[in-house]
């Protein structure tokens, strides 16, 4: 019989013989399963798992102390002899310097499943110990995640909960509007899972009902092929200045909803003297941005007069804000949708996102599924997440953050359970600088990733497949028994496990686990979540049921949720939760900050670097994006993310145009280099590019040559982009862009270290 398992990318099911699956295939309820689960399997038992704990040489001789970090090999131990040396060192750490020298953000994604999340697991382990530095916003959108509650008073996550579902679009939208595309590769995920990939079909259904789909973005074949998408392809990072013309050519055409502005808004008259160059002189026409985005004037004009001319929904992806000046296109998103008066109505107006996850366009259930309580962090000092190798290499160091100041803490110890910063932070080789400043570094790994090659101490975690659990994705009505699969790989253990041994070797065992298994956990949250439902007057089944069920439904509120209809319809009685209860298309919160790079109304700022800038030595634009065959970095040595791999490299996309002027064909193994960094690749050719533009996915597990680390072999673009902030504002990730140049690698070919573990002694 085959049994089912929940991942981030959908719902597969197995044969299992108690040790490793196979013959894996989509679950049946999914009418659009995607390949990605089959990295699940193929990587269980891949000699690149952690099989035993092991500990760093130089660490186990010497003791704490960063020096050999990443480059010694590391001492197999018994599971005692490991735990004993970390609550000794955990000891040690918080009794001289206290939970201030703790650095405990551990952000990452890692799997499905809601009790055995890594994060609610450490999180709640370091609070029973006394707290920890945590990690703020996230990568995701950690610069609109700041900038929306200043302009509309929710959180991107908010908005895209109560945004308007793909029911409505299908019956309302003319006209589909999508800055940075609306893209079908990353619909396969969503955080938590995603029981039926569904956005396909209501694409197609929405085509069908008449309803025109144009992306903008440098990448055509990111569309879904069912949705006819007409193309625009703007210079990466131009979009602001595109944004902006579009709004002068409504005004200008008197094609604006000045009643809706008058009653809805705040400060649309300083952000249109702008547009109309009354405040700098240099009026936003059509003209003025086909210069910076190389889209020509006439589509520009056309394409405003369509949006009014329509039910236009207006979509802003996520990777519009993982730039420097990050938060600019969203806030003109939403200014665009206020400006042709559709917040509010069903089908028009604007979302943070459709295509960057499946949740989105999904309504909002009446709770969300139960999680293991965190606890309370009394450590007060804290970091936007994407500043951790600035706070490594600076502590009392001093930075604005969203109108506060903030002093980087002395970390001395680094615990992560869940996620790969050596995956996922720009700038590698100055990360690995940062990370060998602590004094000790504490990795839960299912795999010798090279976060877990940084360490100093590292034990093996299960995969979920190795474990009983529960999951439900972000927003997903479904709700899956997840019981496991097989025993856990070699000597793998749960991260609950782990911290329950730890916590009571410091004899907080029982705050940490209050007595109870993590079967009896799993009954004791669900149980808990249904009374709740039940004072709501939802009626779900008892534990017993559920774990024996397929799935249940958790009831969503209404299928036809339009976002900021009642606000739309009475904004005293409905305000939004900014300063003035409306959209504030001029924010005096943001402008009473006095940053130069965020101001109080929209405004173009050129980009440091993109191709408007015509490097010479740098002359083509990287978009690093979400990689098609896995999720970030997870379980690289899968079965799908291997089969996209050239001479054992990471696929980089280019035009035929750059291919041809470099002398370069599909196939070929290219070094790709900018004055960061560099790395190996494997060529595709493809006119799916805009001329100027490559494309290499994040997520290639960072393999740098021993000499050089900022030379990855196998093809991480983490050590191309630069770390800095997307503005003082936000403080988030600028991972989207970076320019490079790209050449045939004509040395001898490297061999790749990834895909097995690190050199014991
Ligand atoms: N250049 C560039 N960089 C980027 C991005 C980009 O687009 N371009 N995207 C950014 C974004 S949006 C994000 S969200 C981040 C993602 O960054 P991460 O979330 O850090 O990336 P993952 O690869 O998902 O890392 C999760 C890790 O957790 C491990 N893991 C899984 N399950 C468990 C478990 O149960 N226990 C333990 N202990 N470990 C487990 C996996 O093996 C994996 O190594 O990357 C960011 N970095
Ligand atoms: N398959 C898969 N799906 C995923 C993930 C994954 O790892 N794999 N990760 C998930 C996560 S954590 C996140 S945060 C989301 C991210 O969702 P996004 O941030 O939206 O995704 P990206 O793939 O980074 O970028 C989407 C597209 O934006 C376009 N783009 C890039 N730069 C520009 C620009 O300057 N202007 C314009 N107009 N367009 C531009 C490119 O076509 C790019 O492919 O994806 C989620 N979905
Ligand atoms: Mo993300």
């Amino acid at each position: 019989m085959k049994r089912r398992h929940v991942t981030h990318f959908g719902v597969f099911e197995a044969r299992s013989d108690g040790t490793a699956l196979s013959d894996v295939t989509g679950w049946s309820g999914d009418s659009d399963p995607r390949h990605i689960i089959h990295n699940v399997a193929s990587s269980q038992h891949h000699p690149a798992r952690v099989a035993r704990p092991a500990i760093r040489r130089g660490w186990l001789e010497r003791g704490p102390g960063g020096a050999g970090r990443g480059d010694e090999p590391f001492v197999e131990v018994d599971w005692d002899s490991a735990l004993e040396l970390l609550s000794a060192e955990l000891r040690r750490v918080y009794s001289t310097y206290g939970s201030s020298a703790v650095y405990g953000g551990s952000y990452g994604w890692a799997s499905a499943g809601r009790f055995h999340h890594s994060q609610s697991q450490i999180h709640r382990f370091l609070n029973t110990l006394g707290g920890y530095v945590a990690g703020v916003a996230d990568y995701s959108y950690g610069t609109s995640g700041i900038l929306l509650p200043h302009v509309l008073g929710s959180s991107p996550a908010a908005v895209m909960a109560d945004g308007t579902t793909w029911a409505v679009i299908r019956e309302h939208t003319e006209l589909f509007v999508s800055f940075g595309g609306l893209s079908a590769k990353n619909t396969a995920v969503n955080s938590g899972g995603i029981a039926d990939h569904s956005a396909r079909e209501e694409v197609r259904r929405a085509r069908e009902a008449g309803c025109r789909f144009v992306d903008i973005t440098p990448i055509r074949d990111d569309a879904f092929a069912e949705a006819g998408t007409e193309w625009i392809a703007p210079v990466p990072g131009s979009d602001t200045a595109l944004m902006l013309a579009l709004a002068f050519v409504l005004d200008q055409e008197g094609l604006v909803d000045t009643a809706f502005l008058a009653s809805h808004t705040v400060g649309y008259d300083r952000f249109i003297d702008y547009v109309n160059g009354r405040t700098d002189g240099v009026p936003k026409t059509p003209a003025w941005a086909a210069e910076l985005s190389e889209v020509p004037a006439d589509v520009i004009t056309g394409l405003a007069r369509r949006m009014a001319g329509a039910r236009t929904m207006i979509n802003v992806s996520w990777s519009m804000q993982r730039q420097v000046h990050g938060e600019q296109p969203v806030w003109l998103g939403v200014t665009l949708a206020a400006m042709l008066g559709q917040i509010g109505l069903p089908g028009g107006g604007f979302q943070h996102g459709y295509g960057a996850s499946a949740e989105i366009g999904l309504a909002r259930r009446v709770v969300s599924p139960p999680s293991l309580p965190q606890g309370v962090n009394p450590e007060p000092a804290f970091i936007p997440v994407a500043r951790i190798a600035d706070m490594l290499l600076d502590p009392g160091g001093v930075i604005q953050f969203n109108g506060a100041e903030l002093t980087y803490p002395h970390i001395e110890l680094v615990y992560w359970a869940g996620g790969n910063p050596f995956h996922h932070h720009q700038d590698l080789a100055r990360l690995r600088r940062a990370f060998s400043r602590p004094s000790t570094v504490v990795v839960h790994e299912s795999f010798w990733t090279s976060t877990a090659r940084h360490a100093d101490i590292v034990l093996p975690a299960t995969m979920s497949i190795e474990r009983d659990d529960f999951g439900s994705g972000r927003n997903d009505p479904h709700f899956f028994p997840m019981p496991a699969l097989t025993k856990p790989a070699g000597e793998a253990r749960d991260d609950y496990a782990i911290f329950g041994d730890v916590a009571n070797r410091l004899g907080l065992g029982e705050a940490f686990t209050e007595g109870r298994s993590p079967m009896q956990w799993l009954h004791h949250l669900y149980e808990g979540w249904r009374s709740r439902l039940g004072e709501l007057g939802h009626h779900v089944p008892e534990f017993a049921e559920f774990w024996a069920s397929e799935h249940i439904m958790i009831p969503v509120a209404d299928p036809r949720q339009v976002l900021h209809q009642s606000f739309r319809e009475d904004p005293d009685a409905h305000p939004l939760a900014t300063p003035s209860g409306l959209i504030e298309i001029f924010s005096e919160t943001i402008e009473s900050f006095g940053y130069r790079d965020c101001r109080g109304h929209p405004v173009w700022m050129a980009p440091a670097e993109w191709l408007g800038k015509r490097d010479r030595a740098y002359p083509l634009h990287l978009i690093s994006n979400q990689p098609r065959t896995r999720l970030h970095s997870q379980l690289d040595v899968g079965s799908t993310s291997q089969a996209s791999k050239i001479h054992g490299r990471e696929p980089i996309r280019m035009n035929p145009a750059d291919a041809e002027s470099r002398g370069l064909q599909t196939g070929d193994v290219v070094l790709v280099r900018n004055s960061r960094g560099s790395c190996l690749a494997g060529l595709q050719v493809s006119d799916a590019l805009r001329p100027g533009v490559v494309q290499l996915s994040t997520g290639a597990w960072y393999d740098p040559d021993p000499e050089d680390p900022s030379f990855c072999r196998h093809g991480n673009p983490n050590v191309l982009t630069a770390d800095v902030p997307s503005s003082t504002l936000s403080q988030g990730t600028t991972a989207q862009h970076t320019l490079v140049e790209v050449e045939r690698w004509e040395g001898p070919l490297p061999e790749l270290s990834v895909g097995r573990p690190p050199p014991f002694a």
